[in-house]
């Protein structure tokens, strides 16, 4: 006999009791990449996205007010369209397994391409965009000519960094979304996503544009029963909390905060996603000044992991295909970091306490703009009774302490209230066993002489207790 259909309650049910996979708890670090038409402008205000440039232009025709507007009408002229940006996407210098060396070099464990955004240009041959268009809307029939995602993909999948997707459920101004979104979704959305699963098998789904209707005209519930039950990719997939309107941090896989201060602890497994600056795509409004350093960067990657979230950092590539120095750098900065540190990292759990420097001593884990422009510090302070100031982060894995601290203790480094066993060792990542003694309730190690030329990394110093 056949079993009735599941009902949405019935498979939301399903959806949500099924576990993310340890994989990516485990991974904490990943790179997002913003990447189509818009990076050809690659403009915004500053503060504000890039790749909502369309959107961005065809809605300040309403306001006399607007530098996307005034930008466009005076470099490309009012006639200009943004589908005219196209052939100039070209990605020329787009090498693949150079990107995938970066990112393997970050210390990232995952990628997540936008492989379409809310302009709905896909970066693979998608046969539904090119009709629901009516032209040539995907990069292999039109700008670059190339299967960026399977490139991308390919070469991601030589490495050991998991390749995953970022799908817009919604396109601002896709004629058939216009005429009527239930046609959209049968028509267009529901194929053109399982053709996505099934070509590329992403290793994580971030949908994103559900905000304009509930699940159920998404059909969500359907897609994530196939993809669970049916998809070529269905054991490991990780998915995210993007499917319908309202149902963040309700329904789906992952949290996701973006520019956010992420969650105070890991009780759901989630991520913070933000780029180095203000936009994800690349924006040549932004100067030095607005991107974070890779101080602050490698900070919030250890505060994040501290509270038991991933983070998801974004590069926006330029449309000739190249990640912009800068951002390869702030990369490779977090990768020599994570070179020495990442043992306290990778697949470690939250430990919270309440701990402070010994007296005179005591700092603030992020100084300058950290505090102005990542607003975590602040929310820890609502949410931790008794501790003003953060200043040494926890990860724990079995039955190993790691406290990573944002300065580097002059003399002593006194951890309050930790209880070590008689027979624990010290260390310090990437100089070796250190010198201990348990006073009372502290833990309190004696710093070694080192040399300043020859420091095993930068930034943060994290002290292994085992
Ligand atoms: C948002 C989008 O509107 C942004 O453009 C970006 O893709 C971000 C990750 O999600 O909601």
């Amino acid at each position: 006999t056949r079993q009735t259909p599941a009902s949405e309650e019935e498979q939301w049910q399903k959806i949500d009791s099924r576990p993310t996979p340890q994989w990516w708890r485990d991974a904490k670090f990943g790179i997002f990449i913003h990447w189509g038409p818009y990076s050809v402008p690659s403009f915004s205000k500053v503060g504000t996205y890039s790749e909502w440039y369309w959107c961005d232009l065809v809605n300040s025709k309403r306001s006399s007010h607007c530098e996307v507007k005034e930008f466009h009408d005076r470099v490309y002229g009012e006639d200009f369209a943004y589908s005219d940006f196209v052939p100039q996407f070209r990605c020329e210098l787009f090498n693949p397994d150079q990107w995938a060396k970066s990112f393997e070099e970050s210390g990232a464990k995952y990628v997540v391409l936008t492989s379409k955004h809310h302009d709905g240009y896909c970066l693979w041959p998608s046969k539904q965009s090119d009709q629901s268009w009516g032209r040539p809307w995907c990069s292999t029939n039109s700008g670059p000519g190339r299967d960026l995602v399977g490139e991308l993909t390919n070469a991601v999948r030589k490495t050991d960094v998991k390749m995953g997707l970022y799908y817009s459920l919604y396109e601002w101004y896709n004629p058939s979304y216009l005429s009527g979104v239930d046609r959209f979704v049968d028509e267009h959305l529901v194929p053109q996503f399982k053709d996505m699963v099934n070509r590329y098998e992403p290793a994580i789904i971030f949908t994103d544009g559900e905000w304009d209707y509930p699940a159920a005209t998404w059909k969500s519930a359907e897609m994530l029963t196939w993809l669970f039950d049916e998809s070529p990719c269905k054991d490991q997939v990780v998915i995210n909390d993007r499917w319908g309107k309202g149902d963040r941090h309700k329904h789906g896989g992952y949290y996701t905060t973006e520019y956010g201060a992420g969650l105070p602890n890991g009780e759901n497994p989630w991520e913070e996603n933000r780029g180095m600056a203000h936009s994800f795509g690349y924006s040549r409004t932004e100067r030095f000044e607005d991107y974070n350093s890779s101080e602050t960067l490698v900070l919030m990657l250890v505060d994040i992991v501290s509270r038991g979230g991933n983070f998801l950092l974004d590069i926006g590539p330029t449309a000739d295909g190249r990640i912009p120095p800068l951002m390869e750098e702030r990369l490779s900065d977090i990768g020599d970091w994570l070179d020495v540190n990442g043992e306290a990292i990778y697949g470690t759990i939250t430990h919270h306490t309440t701990c402070q420097w010994s007296e005179g001593k005591q700092v603030e884990l992020g100084k300058g703009n950290y505090r102005v422009k990542y607003d975590v510090v602040n929310l820890m302070k609502g949410n931790r009774s008794g501790l003003a100031r953060k200043e040494v982060v926890f990860t724990r894995k079995e039955n190993t302490l790691y406290a990573i601290c944002a300065l580097l203790p002059e003399d002593e480094l006194v951890l309050k209230g930790v209880k070590a066993s008689n027979d624990a060792t010290v260390s310090m990542l990437g100089v070796g066993e250190l010198q201990w003694k348990q006073f009372g309730d502290d833990v309190v190690i004696t710093m070694p002489k080192l040399n300043p030329s020859k420091m095993p990394c930068q930034h943060a110093w994290t002290f292994k207790i085992s």
